[in-house]
């Protein structure tokens, strides 16, 4: 019997952030001008869809901020698409930054802190025609971008993420070569890297230059938000997994760890780099945003190459996977942000946490489980501010189209209406978000069991 004392609500800081995240690219719809469009026209996505209309949020999130509010959120992270903003070389679009500003002035209205994300790995066709990140004239051009952005909409926005996850498009795109460009090629990987790094630094000086404040007077908040995991050997004793551990520790560092190296010393990380500094870089984030969802686990086997080119992921005998094949392990959530104090001492915000789900029992359990780890880390000495969840509505997933189900609301993208359906878990999100708290009544009525014994089920920690 667990004594009553034990089942006290799990209590979040007040002020903190409740809501969902998306990227342009995956929810407004019709990125017509974008090296993303452009390589889902040649048949590349996996069950055969392409982005087309997406969820229609360009003209339809009116619908979504009052669904938003409806639901308790108190915050929205979404993406300025730069093929929009500017979608011919030297061309911005005037009318594409203007309803960015209306869409986000209505967010706003609708009780929504924004964080902005200027680049979520999409880029303009013409920038990919000349090579990308890599094209001669990309950061000048980029520096650019970020200048009109802040223009356009910098007194709406109260966090800045500057890129997302940039270690997916150095790795997708330039060593695994599953996302475009779609290349094999570690010399162009590290020049990638230290291209983004550079892009990431631009953006953080630019918006400490053009901006004072945030919109309720607070400091300037810019970051950058990266795609975490905690690495494992995937044996847990023998040989096996004394030849896993340093995998394991190659792993983590050549992705996260060799940006995060780079951003707090100001040098380029091996195995990208030799250390040349680049200006602006060294302690370039006012806090850090964290992607996390799953755990990796290092396999020493024949299909550790398949698996690398493929992006697939090994998983232990009787360890739980989401439908993108992914590991459900919140512990590792913890570990994560435990890491990321450890290594940068800033404020955190969950960027991004889900789970493709096409019920939604295992995100229901997956959720709870989740923000257990992030209110222990947050008891542990974590300055975590914000939870926003992947994502709002079911919306267009890269390479894995509409087929992978993330959003909290329901959206069938082959529906004429694209009708949103709240699903539970977003009555789920919206009692904690109103209560600032998990409380065992909460589970009780979303999702019985899933923290038992409460507050942390054996094995959580
Ligand atoms: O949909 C993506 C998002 O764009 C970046 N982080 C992971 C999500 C789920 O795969």
């Amino acid at each position: 019997m667990i004594p009553a004392a034990s089942f006290r609500p799990l209590r979040f800081p007040d002020g903190f952030w409740w809501g969902n995240a998306s990227a342009g690219h995956q929810v407004e719809g019709e990125n017509i001008h974008s090296n993303w469009w452009a390589w889902e026209q040649l048949g590349k996505v996996n069950d055969g869809t392409r982005s087309g209309r997406a969820c229609d949020y360009w003209n339809r999130h009116a619908e979504d901020h009052a669904l938003m509010r409806t639901l308790g959120m108190n915050a929205l992270r979404l993406g300025v698409e730069w093929a929009r903003t500017e979608p011919a070389e030297g061309k911005p679009d005037g009318d594409a930054l203007a309803h960015y500003r209306t869409l986000l002035e209505d967010a706003r209205r609708n009780g929504l802190r924004i964080c902005l994300t200027l680049n979520h790995w999409v880029l303009p066709q013409w920038l990919a025609e000349q090579g990308g990140w890599e094209a001669p004239r990309a950061l000048e051009a980029w520096e650019a971008q970020v200048r009109r952005v802040v223009r356009s909409v910098g007194d709406l926005v109260d966090l800045w993420v500057t890129l997302n996850e940039p270690m997916v498009p150095v790795l997708a795109g330039y060593v695994a070569g599953y996302h475009p460009p779609c290349r094999v090629a570690p010399l162009a990987a590290a020049r990638v890297f230290e291209r983004l790094l550079r892009a990431h630094a631009i953006a953080y000086r630019t918006l400490h230059e053009c901006l004072t404040s945030a919109p309720g007077g607070g400091p300037v908040m810019a970051g950058f938000a990266g795609a975490y995991q905690l690495v494992e050997p995937y044996h847990d004793s023998g040989l096996r997994h004394a030849l896993e551990k340093p995998l394991a520790n190659a792993i983590a560092r050549s992705s996260f760890g060799a940006w995060d190296r780079s951003v707090v010393t100001g040098r380029v990380a091996a195995p990208y780099g030799l250390g040349r500094q680049i200006p602006g870089l060294a302690g370039s984030t006012d806090f850090v945003g964290v992607n996390y969802y799953t755990r990796i686990s290092a396999c020493l086997g024949l299909d550790t190459i398949s698996n690398v080119k493929s992006g697939g992921h090994a998983c232990p005998p009787g360890v739980e996977k989401t439908e993108m094949g992914w590991q459900i392990h919140p512990p590792g959530f913890f570990h994560v942000l435990d890491r990321v104090r450890r290594t940068f001492g800033k404020p955190m915000w969950i960027t991004e946490n889900g789970c493709a789900d096409s019920g939604d029992d295992a995100r229901r359990r997956y959720l709870l489980a989740h923000l257990a780890q992030v209110h222990r880390a947050i008891a542990a000495g974590c300055d975590v501010r914000g939870y926003l969840h992947w994502t709002f509505t079911d919306n267009f997933e890269w390479r894995e189209g509409f087929e992978k189900k993330f959003g909290i609301v329901a959206m069938d993208h082959e529906d004429p209406a694209l009708l949103r359906a709240p699903k539970q878990s977003a009555f789920l999100l919206r009692d904690v978000a109103r209560a600032n708290a998990v409380t065992p009544e909460i589970v009780q009525a979303h999702a019985p069991g899933a923290l038992d014994p409460w507050p942390l089920a054996p094995g959580m920690r």
